[in-house]
């Protein structure tokens, strides 16, 4: 007999149950306080690890469902000018790196964080990442840093860097505890980065052409070398650039595993004319989704590969893939007095944690169950979620869809696709609808919690299959995939 079903109720959203069985009681009261297990060096590296990135979530795909980041915009000078960037473009609905609305100093940074840090408790990490350099401006970004460290201390710190000044303060980072480092690293090889770096600028002098590009990559695996040494968590992002790097980018791969990053994140040229970049002025164009899937997919088995990515802006708030930044502008967070609670915090993320253990059990109860079959088709589905990992948001409403690959046994999540929303001012809007089909073209299903017959009938004329629920997006997503080859059966059938 099955005991009865554990009740899963995430803060805001309707209950959700999963199922526990015996055999998973019996292996959970079995693992561990028994005192009768010794646990081997290696299992202590790995617990380690898993606590340093449980509640990051750029760091952990599986974090990112669940914990937010913010970022403060403190850093507006940049020494090195890369030709996918132009700081002075600003708009609020634009979300990629260098965009900020509004510059801070440290003390209203802090502030900010303070404020955020109560209002959205489940914001796990402040990461200082523009809009120019953190390490061109280092006063400012550690002064922050230290503010939010001495009155937020489980604030995690994160910083993003292009490399060229970081071997020169990896004492300081670690000083500040600062454990999780970015390094944004588009080519090994000057040749290459000279078609995307112009110009450097290094201790006091500005080096054009391959001069400057050979002391940028140097001066990077100099830093990635000192982060290794320093035992901090090392993350690099690559931008991928059809036909100037995207060739070149596995061999960037297997550099940076020799020297110890932990996770790659490879992401899409940003380089829209109306930007005013330079490759956006000259027509470069970024890659499609099924190219950047390529690469990853090819880099994968190197390391860790991120595929969660949104590509912030420097002031960046919420989940990532909700961008509440506009909730929190100057204006409105310093007339707010922070409500920063260390103890209300740790009970929260303490409910969250009990949520994802059960989320995992679940899982892993789900993954037992299924008999693995050799060459099982696998298909793509999109999924409208505001996060937890639930199937939880009507189609209208997504700002993007999240893509789970799913074959019969699991779902994983591979990456997202943004689209404007369909449902504007309470009616559906025909152009979007468009859209969001051409973006989610190579889905099978869509996997929501509403969706009205008109969207629904369209997206199956363009062979997109509705579904809805209100459940974990693992159990939805293998629903569905049940349902989908029963019919396909049945239409060979007749
Ligand atoms: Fe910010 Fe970057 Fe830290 Fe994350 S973002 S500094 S590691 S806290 Fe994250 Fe945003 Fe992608 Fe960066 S989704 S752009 S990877
Ligand atoms: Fe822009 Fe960052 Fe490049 Fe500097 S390092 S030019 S801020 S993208």
């Amino acid at each position: 007999m099955t005991p009865p079903p554990i009740t899963l109720s995430p803060p805001g959203t309707p209950s959700v149950d999963l199922t526990v069985t015996k055999t998973q009681v019996k292996a959970k009261s079995s693992s561990g306080n028994c005192g009768c297990s010794s646990t081997t060096p290696q299992e202590i590296k790995d617990q380690r690890l898993k606590e340093r990135i449980e509640k990051h979530p750029c760091y952990s795909e599986e974090a990112h469902h669940h914990y937010a980041r913010m970022h403060v915009a403190v850093a507006p000078a940049c020494n090195i000018q890369c030709n996918y960037c132009n700081r002075k473009y600003d708009c609020a609905n634009e979300s990629r790196p260098g965009v900020v609305s509004e510059l801070l100093t440290p003390e209203e940074a802090a502030h900010k964080a303070l404020v955020i840090a109560g209002k959205i408790p489940q914001m796990t990490v402040l990461g200082i990442a523009g809009p120019g350099d953190p390490l061109a401006n280092p006063e400012k970004t550690f002064r922050t840093f230290e503010i939010v460290a001495d009155q937020a201390p489980d604030i995690k710190l994160c910083l993003s860097t292009n490399g060229l000044m970081l071997s020169d303060h990896v004492d300081k980072i670690k000083q500040l505890n600062v454990d999780h480092v970015t390094i944004t690293i588009n080519m090994v090889d000057p040749t290459v980065g000279e078609k995307i770096y112009p110009w450097v600028h290094y201790r006091r002098k500005r080096y054009r052409g391959i001069e400057g590009v050979k002391i940028l990559h140097e001066r990077q695996m100099e830093g990635l070398q000192a982060l290794q040494e320093a035992d901090i968590l090392c993350k690099i992002n690559s931008v991928m650039i059809p036909g100037i790097n995207d060739q070149h980018l596995a061999e960037v791969d297997d550099v940076i595993r020799s020297k110890g990053a932990f996770l790659h994140n490879i992401m899409p040229l940003i380089s829209a004319p109306e930007h005013g970049t330079h490759f956006g002025l000259t027509g470069q164009r970024g890659p499609t989704p099924k190219e950047l899937k390529a690469l990853q997919d090819s880099c994968s088995g190197n390391m860790k590969m991120m595929r969660h990515c949104r590509q912030c802006r420097a002031d960046a708030v919420g989940l990532i893939g909700e961008d509440r930044s506009q909730e929190f502008t100057k204006e409105k967070f310093m007339e707010m007095t922070p409500e920063y609670n260390l103890e209300t915090r740790q009970e929260i993320h303490a409910g969250i944690d009990k949520f994802r253990e059960q989320l995992k059990s679940a899982k892993a109860e789900q993954i037992a169950s299924k008999q693995p079959k050799q060459d099982a088709p696998k298909i793509l589905v999109a999924v409208a979620t505001k996060g937890q990992r639930l199937v939880n948001q009507h189609f209208g409403h997504a700002k993007e869809f999240q893509i789970f690959e799913v074959d019969g046994v699991e779902a994983k999540f591979v990456g997202h696709r943004k689209v404007d929303t369909y449902c504007q001012g309470g009616y559906g809007e025909e152009a979007t609808l468009e859209g969001v089909i051409k973006a989610i073209a190579d889905c099978k299903g869509v996997l929501v919690a509403k969706i009205g017959d008109c969207p629904k009938q369209e997206l199956l004329d363009a062979g997109i299959e509705s579904f809805e629920a209100y459940d974990v997006i693992d159990k939805v997503a293998l629903d569905f995939y049940e349902q989908y080859f029963q019919k396909q059966s049945e239409l060979v059938g007749v």
